[in-house]
């Protein structure tokens, strides 16, 4: 195996991986990056596209072999609110992909993993604030339910293969670069575009639900900084809770009104507001500052008005 880095993000396509390939390309340089997902990308990307799933095996291990991939983060994954609609498929697509790149690394065939787990694993009768790493996890939604079998499934193969994989427990994520897959706090992005296009915006989650949120900025530099911490720093092979902000979406257009102050928001509350009902409101992620040094860069206000300034010179182009 070479030792020159070769990264492979499974899920290039989504939320997260068009961000993170990315910040990824930029440090690593774009020909070690190496972006898959089921179909093409809508633009074209400085590193290097595959089409593929990460439930064909074959397919998979070739793109491995063929790029001498070293590490994999792996972003594919059906998320809460879609999951709810398709329990079977989410079952399959989180767990399957997961035990299929554990095992290309128990294979040897790669070095060193990045698999997100979700604030979803707490549910109801986890306490709401400043939930703690070990608090009960009984978690209410099948996305939950396979995070959490997920964390275990990393714990297990690294106490039994020593394998090396990663993992953070991401709140819900808001950025202005990439748009959101079926996830329960996709409000949180929905609402910037609306503001900025219509001045209005109908909410699915209730006025005063208050969930942990952060930037993506502040995501991908935590995923970037446990991934480049020494082995021996990564004291929890579950996965770390990670914490930035939390508020509800009335606080948000708070925020947004001081810049557009001629937004309405008005609340018709759906499915997703009970799922957000079982969730912490806020998370205590001491383990992740004290493991490998993490510290967020972004508050509530910090965001905003990053978020705003970004959109506002994309509509004007
Ligand atoms: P997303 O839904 O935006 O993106 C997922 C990507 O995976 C999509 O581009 C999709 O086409 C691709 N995909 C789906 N099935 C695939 C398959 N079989 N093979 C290959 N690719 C496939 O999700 P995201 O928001 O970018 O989330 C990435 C990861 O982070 C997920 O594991 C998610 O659970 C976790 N996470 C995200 C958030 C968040 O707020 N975005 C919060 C907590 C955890
Ligand atoms: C979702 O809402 O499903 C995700 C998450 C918090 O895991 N954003």
């Amino acid at each position: 195996m070479s030792s020159q880095k070769k990264i492979l993000v499974i899920g290039s396509n989504g939320q997260i991986g068009t961000v993170l390939t990315k910040k990824l390309g930029q440090k690593f340089g774009f020909e070690n990056v190496i972006g898959s997902d089921l179909r093409m990308p809508d633009a074209p990307t400085k590193f290097i596209f595959e089409e593929c799933s990460v439930l064909n095996k074959e397919k998979l291990e070739d793109i491995i072999y063929r790029h001498k991939i070293s590490d994999v983060y792996l972003l594919a994954a059906y998320l809460s609110a879609k999951g709810e609609k398709n329990i079977d498929k989410a079952w399959d697509l989180n767990m399957t992909g997961l035990l299929n790149v554990l095992n290309f690394a128990k294979q040897k065939k790669i070095q060193k993993i990045f698999w997100p787990s979700s604030i979803a694993v707490f549910g109801p009768s986890t306490p709401k604030n400043n939930v703690q790493q070990y608090a009960i996890t009984e978690p209410t939604t099948i996305y939950g339910v396979s995070k959490l079998a997920g964390e275990s499934l990393c714990h297990y193969y690294h106490n039994k293969f020593g394998i090396d994989v990663r993992s953070i427990r991401y709140p819900g994520l808001i950025g202005w670069d990439s748009m959101p897959g079926g996830g329960t706090t996709d409000y949180a992005v929905d609402i910037f575009h609306e503001a900025l296009k219509n001045q209005e915006y109908t909410c699915f989650l209730s006025k005063d639900r208050t969930l942990p949120m952060m930037y993506m900025d502040d995501a991908i530099k935590a995923t970037i900084l446990i991934m480049e911490a020494q082995a021996n720093k990564i004291q929890i092979r579950t996965s770390y809770n990670l914490s930035a902000c939390h508020f509800s979406p009335n606080e948000l257009a708070e925020e947004i009104k001081k810049y557009i102050p001629s937004f309405q928001i008005t609340y018709k509350p759906d499915d997703r507001d009970q799922l957000a009902k079982g969730w912490p409101a806020s998370i205590n992620d001491k383990h992740a500052r004290n493991d490998w040094g993490w510290k967020p860069n972004f508050n509530l206000s910090q965001m905003v008005s990053d978020i705003v300034l970004n959109l506002r010179n994309r509509y004007k182009k």
